[in-house]
């Protein structure tokens, strides 16, 4: 079996903590390192391998590293009888192999910076691959995971390879310890007699914590897949051009605003109110969480659990490099609020700059997160990266217990914990408060003279098991049971396909469908913005308009053309622009993958970005959670932003609005969450007061039932119609 140097660069990806020269793939191929890199012990250990794995197919010599690298190689005389190795893979080696690896950790993001920037660097595949494997085998599998996953995303010859799912790839940070325990049992009977292994329901709390209703939905794995890939597509620390993406700031800012913004819509689903915000640093963290995840398989060290009411304290830990005090981060922030009210901030060069109303926000996110895009990290610190710091290492601030982070350190794993949004809420706080000092949208900004949206209304397609669709305006909600395949990530098991099934939140499709009357004479190609928000408060109380905006969630984006006259738009809600199908977040590359050469592998790896599909609506609730759906039509000609005009984002369902074009700028003008990202012009108003005088915005009040069946996921990826359980 031959393989391409580009896949084979992919097998690397499978059983991160194995040596690397152990047999990877369905097919067995063996990447046998060069010498150099492999210690006398190795070298036997290599010659031994055919005879105890059974004959491996292939074997794949991968050239050393080359005498005369496109990177720089490192000025320190390597130790004798060591390979000269670059910099930043000697840097790298400075992290113990068995740690938790995290991007909120400084030290970390240099490591990977390092490493990004040498992958990014090499001169072709090959080199690349032999960088790569060097990596692999001399540090950090967790570092390397990373580090080599933003470097496929974005280099120009990479495009076309389909990453594996991460949640394959490394599922102890995405899956219950006990699950991947049990996996590994079954992993070790034969095809024919291993058995799916179910997770296990509350396992991570009971009821007792009232927190905890939420947690179908806070450990979701699509959700925290989203994340963690949305933050791979945002690195905070990589060369420059990968860093700096059109409007990164503002996209930080947006996507994690939205997140909340479903967050406390999830919480009303199930009778909770609104989620606290952060207050201070110093007031006890209420919600105590222990994630049971162990993210390291060769090392039974899982993430730390916080108790109850914690606080956080100075942190001096030698574990991460990390050396600050509480009183660093109320600095930090009384810095930033300096700059929202005064409207300037400080720029590299110590001079008072500016927010305007076009990049300020989007420079403000790049200072809260930080990335290496902040413009001066003296003044303004590193606020967010370290707050996800410091709460995740409350519990041994000053690493004597040598204990490892918290889920809420790390991003794959930071959306199970309630903590996160506590922290997230504050940061949203803080934007909020500068989008605050902004003027309010004006008529002439908000309308669109000529095209009024005249009717709108929603259409669920029957739920599974039941004879008729539902009534218009009520959308569905349910569970459902997916299996997802694990064999890639079970280091050191036998090898066989070994399949967990999860429970999740699940949406029936519907369609939309918009009757617009254009009286322009001509056609016009509009900008349709859709959006779903509760009618009112945890409190059944209608929200004003100034508050009620922040709960306004993006359901859809996209770009039409109306004819003069009366005319109606359809659109399904499989097309929404923020999100991503099953496949995409969990796709099985052996089985799924397109083939060579064709439109559809291109951009593959892209696409994993996304909010997932199943979590596309909140749950709703048994009688019917009221809602409304709200829509606006804007002019595109306004809207548009030269080059980015195709809204698809290459040949993938692509996300756009939670992760941009590749290499294209974000392909819509407008402020991210227009027209709910700034106060209303007046104060005590309403929604329909809001949209009174403007022809192009329509509301519809809708319900988002929820009905407690479990269906199974058929293979084509629909719900069977009987349910497992009702
Ligand atoms: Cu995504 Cu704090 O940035 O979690």
């Amino acid at each position: 079996m031959s393989i391409s140097t580009k896949e084979s660069i992919l097998l690397l990806f499978e059983r991160p903590y194995e040596p690397i020269y152990f047999p990877k793939g369905p097919n067995g191929i063996v990447l046998r390192p060069p010498p150099e890199l492999l210690s006398n012990r190795e070298r036997e250990v290599v010659d031994s391998l055919p005879s105890r794995f059974g004959p491996p197919t292939t074997t794949v010599a991968v050239a050393g590293l080359p005498a005369e690298p496109s990177t720089p190689v490192s000025l320190v005389p390597p130790a004798p009888g060591e390979p000269p190795l670059p910099d930043a893979i000697l840097n790298a080696r400075e992290l113990p192999r068995l740690a938790n690896f995290s991007v909120f950790v400084p030290w970390h993001r240099r490591l990977a910076g390092g490493l990004i920037e040498l992958f990014m660097a090499a001169g072709d595949e090959e080199e690349l691959r032999s960088l790569a494997v060097a990596v692999h085998g001399l540090c950090n599998p967790q570092l390397f995971v990373y580090a080599l996953s933003v470097a496929l995303l974005h280099r120009p010859d990479m495009r076309d390879l389909a990453l594996p799912s991460f949640v394959s790839t490394m599922p102890g940070r995405f899956l219950a310890s006990d699950a991947i325990r049990r996996a590994y049992l079954e992993a070790n009977l034969t095809d024919t007699q291993r058995e799916v292994v179910l997770i296990p329901r509350n396992w991570t709390a009971n009821d007792e914590e009232p927190e905890h209703r939420l947690a179908y939905w806070r450990e979701d794995v699509g959700i925290n897949v989203h994340h963690w890939h949305w933050h791979l597509v945002y690195p905070s620390q990589a060369p420059r051009a990968i860093v700096q993406k059109d409007r990164r700031g503002e996209m930080f800012y947006y996507m994690h605003q939205q997140i909340i913004a479903r967050y406390n819509f999830e919480r009303f689903s199930v009778g909770l109110g609104r989620v606290r915000r952060l207050g201070s640093f110093r007031e006890p963290l209420r919600e105590g969480y222990y994630a049971k995840l162990t993210p390291n398989i060769a090392r039974d060290l899982g993430y730390a659990g916080r108790p109850d009411n914690a606080t956080i304290s100075n942190v001096s830990r030698e574990l991460e490099r990390v050396f600050l005090d509480i009183s660093d981060l109320e600095r930090w922030e009384t810095r930033i609020f300096d700059a929202i009210h005064s409207g300037e901030y400080i720029n590299a060069r110590g001079e008072r700059t500016p927010l305007t109303e076009e990049t300020g926000i989007d420079i403000l996110g790049d200072i809260v997160e930080a990335s290496v895009l902040t413009p001066n990290p003296n003044i303004y610190g590193d606020l967010h990266n370290m707050l996800h710091f410091f709460i995740g290492t409350c519990h041994d601030p000053t690493g004597k217990h040598q204990e490892q982070i918290q889920a809420v350190t790390e991003p794959a794993t930071a959306m199970r914990d309630p903590v996160f949004y506590l922290m997230h809420a504050y940061i949203d706080d803080i934007f909020r408060e500068y989008k605050n000092t902004l003027q309010p949208y004006s008529e002439a900004q908000l309308g669109l003279p000529g095209v009024a949206l005249t009717a709108m209304s929603v259409q669920t397609s029957t739920v599974p098991g039941e004879q008729a669709p539902p009534a218009p305006g009520v959308l569905r909600t349910f569970l459902q049971e997916s299996d997802i395949e694990l064999s890639r990530g079970l280091d050191f098991a036998p090898r066989g396909p070994t399949l967990v099934r999860v429970q999740h939140l699940q949406n029936a499709p519907f369609d939309y469908t918009f009757s617009v009357q254009n009286a322009t004479g001509a056609a016009k190609r509009v900008t349709v913005r859709v959006f779903l928000a509760p009618q009112t408060d945890e409190r059944g109380i209608p929200l004003r308009f100034a508050d009620h905006r922040n709960y306004f969630v993006e359901v859809d984006k996209f770009v039409a053309t109306v004819a003069p006259g009366a005319s109606e738009l359809k659109r399904s809600s499989a097309q929404s622009s923020i999100t991503i199908p099953w496949e995409q977040t969990f796709r099985d590359v052996d089985t799924n993958r397109p083939p060579d050469n064709t439109p559809q592998q291109q951009d593959f790896s892209f696409c994993s970005c996304g909010w997932p599909q199943h979590m596309l609506l909140p749950r709703g609730n048994a009688e019917g959670l009221p809602c409304v759906l709200f829509a606006m039509l804007t002019d595109y000609e306004l809207d548009k932003v030269e080059g980015s005009e195709s809204q698809e984002g290459g040949r993938c369902k692509a996300a756009v609005s939670f992760c941009g074009l590749r290499d294209k700028r974000f392909p819509d003008r407008r402020p991210m969450g227009f027209p709910f990202d700034r106060l209303p012009r007046n104060a005590d108003h309403y929604l329909r007061q809001f949209m009174a005088a403007l022809d192009n915005m329509r509301a519809v009040d809708v319900t988002v039932q929820f009905t407690n069946r479990v269906l199974l996921r058929r293979l084509d990826g629909a719900a069977e119609a009987t349910p497992v359980t009702s």
